[in-house]
């Protein structure tokens, strides 16, 4: 054994050595006097040397006997901790080999020797991991681990974390969680019954939703006639959603013999941080349920939101209750924003900037400073700007995407109109700075959809998106004053996308007109706002002449290549030509500014362009769908042919 330096270097008996010398130096001096005396004190000196010399070996001897035992009790007290340390370490090689391990591991493995093993054999979660540093957690014969990685020494501490790991769980699913029910259209299936029939489908329905409870092991309790209270857990909550809340088919398939089937809707709240947050989550989440078009359930799980349910078709839902619940809810949301910035989507058409209009004077009636998005320049809203920047209230709110940016504050709303998707708004960065957001659009929702929205209002049925915003501002306000220019743009909005009242027009349509026409809009200035100049005409002209007719009733052109066209114009030519007789849809392939190949399609309903439009990448509705390709206008007119060819061999291209 090795003694530490500064036991081995010092040598212990030099204060001795000074006393002797001194001590001979003294019997020097005394010899002096007397030759016996010096003798005598020689002799006394030697032995006192020998002595400590003595003394000083048997305590080096002891010190280095008793230094050894220390450190071999050490040794073997550091052995036995790790043979019996409460965790494991595997000390592996590069390719992962197990080099050795101690006793622990052999332990909860249940093996006798892993030497020589692979570790994602004993773990065998590891193989599905990158990236290994850090902390991982698995799952083992019933017992959960921790493994903690030292990549750079190939060390990996086992850490049993069970006991923790079922706490934390079982933390987890027994926190509380509240949901709401409501019976969404209570008022219009039981239109026309009496009291008795009443009483009778809402104790049935009822019923249903009391085993539907107490089979999940859910408290319920009745609020009002057509609420409930929900109090449950976060495991059942989880339950719940694994079953897609079936609670929905069962309450809509037991009415289905009314006239309409009776539907409900759900929010669903977890995973807040108090109480009263849980209450705010759950009612927040039946309003958002609600404002999506009911019929579905909401859960608002921490941060994550999800939605289920909503199969029934919006026309059956399209009722003033929901109108007026949008409206109420918006109404909210404007008045606990710090500002609103309103967008409408690029290259924005009448219908976006009328919608605008209307939700900038909402929030303005709301005491909110807000500003409409301008992105893209649009030829055909040119005249419809002028008359509104004649107005120099409204003028002013027109802003850039820039000066948009600048404007936005985690507690701005964004109120995206006439689209919704986040691709195709006038700024999607404005849509990432802040949480809140609202979406009122009346296209068929696509597969890109904001579904990040607070508030999503999407009307298919609704003619435009206009007259969504007419409907919302008489909830919004009781006495709601519009001026000229603001009823005018709404109604030049319903115009154009209802190519003057004959497409997707229905009776809220004309109810939203004449609210709009007694509020002082202007139809001479509509008709100004439409007037085309010669040039787009003959530019229009230019698209029309390639066109042919093909399947008896579609008129398609396919503009030749190299003659660019704007978006626009190919949208228009392909609303003209379906103003020929005998035309039941128009396709317009054009070359477009930016390289891409547009493809605008419209039809009268006889034949879902939508689908049409889907199957080339695009979108849209039912009769007016679009898609942008890349390649040539020839390969894009042939695959938009071979897309015709197989619907009408598949289902027929006519209804
Ligand atoms: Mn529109």
């Amino acid at each position: 054994m090795n003694m530490p330096n500064f036991l081995t270097r010092r040598w212990h008996g030099l204060h001795s050595i000074i006393s002797i010398v001194i001590m001979l130096v003294l019997t020097v001096m005394l010899s002096i006097f007397s030759w016996i005396a010096g003798a005598i004190g020689l002799l006394l000196s030697i032995g006192v040397a020998i002595y400590m010399y003595i003394a000083e070996r048997a305590f080096r001897r002891d010190f280095k006997t008793y230094i050894q035992t220390l450190s071999y009790r050490l040794k073997k007290g550091g052995t036995d901790v790790i043979q019996e340390l409460p965790f494991g370490i595997i000390i592996y090689n590069e390719d992962n080999i197990v080099e050795w391990n101690n006793p622990y591991i052999n332990q909860i493995l249940h093996e006798e020797s892993l030497v020589g093993e692979s570790l994602t054999k004993l773990f065998p979660s590891l193989s599905q991991l990158k990236d290994r540093e850090g902390k991982i957690e698995v799952m083992l014969h019933q017992h959960m681990y921790r493994l903690t990685f030292r990549e750079k020494d190939r060390i990996v501490y086992v850490v049993d974390i069970t006991e923790t790991w079922a706490l934390h769980k079982k933390y987890d699913e027994e926190r509380l969680s509240l949901g709401v029910v409501m019976i969404d259209n209570l008022e219009e299936v039981t239109q026309g019954l009496d009291d008795n029939q009443r009483a009778a489908l809402l104790s049935k329905a009822t019923g249903v939703i009391t085993d539907w409870a107490q089979k999940y092991e859910v408290y319920l309790k009745r609020l009002t006639s057509d609420r409930f209270l929900l109090i449950t857990d976060q495991k059942t909550l989880r339950i719940l959603e694994q079953t897609r809340f079936d609670i929905l088919d069962d309450v809509r398939e037991m009415t289905s013999d009314q006239k309409i089937p009776m539907t409900l809707s759900i929010g669903f709240a977890a995973g807040a941080d108090h109480i009263l947050e849980l209450g705010q989550w759950s009612h927040r989440s039946l309003d958002i349920a609600l404002g999506r078009g009911g019929d579905q359930v909401t859960v608002k799980f921490g941060t994550r939101q999800t939605f289920y349910g909503g199969k029934t078709n919006a026309v059956e839902k399209r009722t003033r209750v929901r109108a007026r619940v949008v409206a109420h809810t918006l109404r909210d949301l404007i008045k606990e924003s710090y500002n609103v910035v309103i967008m409408g989507h690029r290259l924005p058409d009448m219908d976006a900037i009328g919608a605008a209009v209307g939700i900038l004077k909402a929030a303005r009636m709301l005491g909110k400073e807000s500003y409409i998005v301008l992105e893209g320049n649009n030829p055909s809203i040119d005249r419809m700007m002028e008359l509104l920047r004649e107005d120099e209230k409204i003028a002013k709110r027109f802003i850039t995407p820039e000066q948009a940016i600048n404007l936005m504050t985690p507690a701005t709303l964004a109120i995206v109109v006439d689209t919704h998707k986040a691709s195709m708004v006038a700024e999607p960065k404005l849509l990432t700075m802040t949480e809140r957001l609202a979406v009122i659009d009346h296209h068929r929702r696509s597969e890109e959809f904001l579904s990040h929205a607070t508030l999503m209002y999407l009307e298919p049925y609704a003619s435009s998106t206009c007259e969504l915003v007419t409907e919302l501002l008489q909830y919004i306000h009781d006495r709601i004053s519009l001026d000229v220019r603001e009823a005018t743009s709404l109604l030049a909005g319903i115009t154009i996308d209802t190519k003057s009242f004959s497409l997707r027009t229905g009776a809220r349509t004309f109810e939203a007109a004449s609210f709009l026409r007694r509020n002082g809009a202007d139809s001479s200035m509509i008709q100004r706002m439409l007037q085309e100049d010669l040039n787009g005409y003959i530019n229009k002209s230019d698209i029309i002449k390639h066109a042919t007719i093909i399947y008896d009733h579609i008129a398609l052109a396919v503009v030749e290549k190299g003659h660019v066209k704007s978006q626009l114009l190919i949208a228009q030519s392909a609303d003209t030509l379906l103003n020929m007789s005998n035309i039941y849809a128009s396709f317009v392939v054009s070359e477009r500014p930016d390289g891409l190949i547009a493809v605008s399609a419209r039809s009268f309903g006889q034949i879902n362009v939508q689908i049409v439009m889907e199957r080339m990448g695009g979108g849209g509705h039912l009769t007016n769908a679009a898609a942008q390709l890349e390649g040539t206008v020839d390969e894009v007119a042939v695959k938009l042919k071979t897309v015709l060819k197989q619907i009408e061999d598949e289902e027929g291209l006519f209804e």
